[in-house]
């Protein structure tokens, strides 16, 4: 059994110093589901004894994209939390972060709870608010490399993620163009249909695996629905923006250097 007290605590240390630590699985070990879940919300305590709250969850790898680019085909889930909250068009701090990848995503606002075995129509009834959204994901593993119990401990690789104008609940989420661009230059196209085919299966599967997890999505909360291209490094970028069309644009710019 991992000592899921100490990793939690060097994950959290990681990710506040922004200073790469080795895999947890590196040595041929092994880290069951179970344990990286437990991992992850141990970890995410620490911020939460800081005074940071819950504002939400995120899923992962809920695209094809996604998962051929890292190499892992398990849908996981992460908690987000205030502290990760960026405004759009914000600045924010490059020496926050190790090496910054960020993601097009598609973002629903709920109004009221959401957990367990929920059917498309139960998840659509539950959504308050529809966007576009941009995913900051920041390994705090070595090269961004890792096995799905060390992401899952990693919370998903969550860092920080910025979300556009809500739109009204019936907004069609379904098959939006996306246009990311780094530093003025497309970086990645795709639609959000490659979330699962239909983002709202995303929400179903965060109510499903966030309820397994003894996690009731509550109102209020975002649930970022997964990356729907490849995530592009943003390590020495300094403005991100994403134009979704009738989802509307969000962006931000970073300042300063790595610490
Ligand atoms: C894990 C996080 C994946 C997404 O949208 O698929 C994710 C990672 O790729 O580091 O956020
Ligand atoms: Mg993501």
């Amino acid at each position: 059994m991992a000592d899921i007290a100490a990793i939690a605590a060097r994950l959290d240390d990681a990710a506040r110093q922004a200073r790469a630590i080795p895999q947890i699985t590196g040595e041929g070990g092994e880290l069951p589901l179970a344990e990286a879940y437990a991992i992850q919300r141990a970890a995410i305590d620490h911020r939460l004894a800081r005074g940071a709250t819950l504002v939400g969850v995120k899923m992962g790898f809920t695209s094809e994209a996604k998962m051929a680019q890292m190499g892992l085909k398990d849908q996981i889930w992460g908690r987000l939390t205030s502290d990760m909250v960026v405004t759009n068009g914000a600045t924010i701090n490059r020496a926050r972060f190790i090496h910054p990848r960020v993601e097009p995503e598609v973002a629903v606002r709920l109004k009221v709870p959401l957990s367990g075995e929920v059917s498309r129509e139960e998840a659509f009834a539950a959504v308050d608010a529809v966007a576009a959204a941009l995913e900051i994901i920041d390994s705090r593993y070595e090269n961004f490399r890792f096995a799905l119990g060390d992401v899952v401990a990693d919370n998903a690789s969550s860092s920080a993620f910025v979300v556009g104008p809500w739109l009204s609940a019936d907004t069609d989420m379904s098959d939006v163009a996306m246009v990311m661009r780094v530093d003025e230059a497309v970086a990645e196209t795709g639609t959000s249909a490659a979330i699962l085919g239909d983002p709202v299966r995303s929400l179903v599967a965060a109510a499903r695996l966030a309820g397994s997890g003894g996690l009731i999505l509550q109102p209020g909360w975002t649930v970022m629905l997964g990356g729907a291209t490849a995530a592009a490094a943003i390590g020495s970028a300094r403005t991100v923006s994403l134009d979704a069309g009738h989802l509307g644009r969000v962006g931000f710019t970073i300042e300063g250097d790595a610490a």
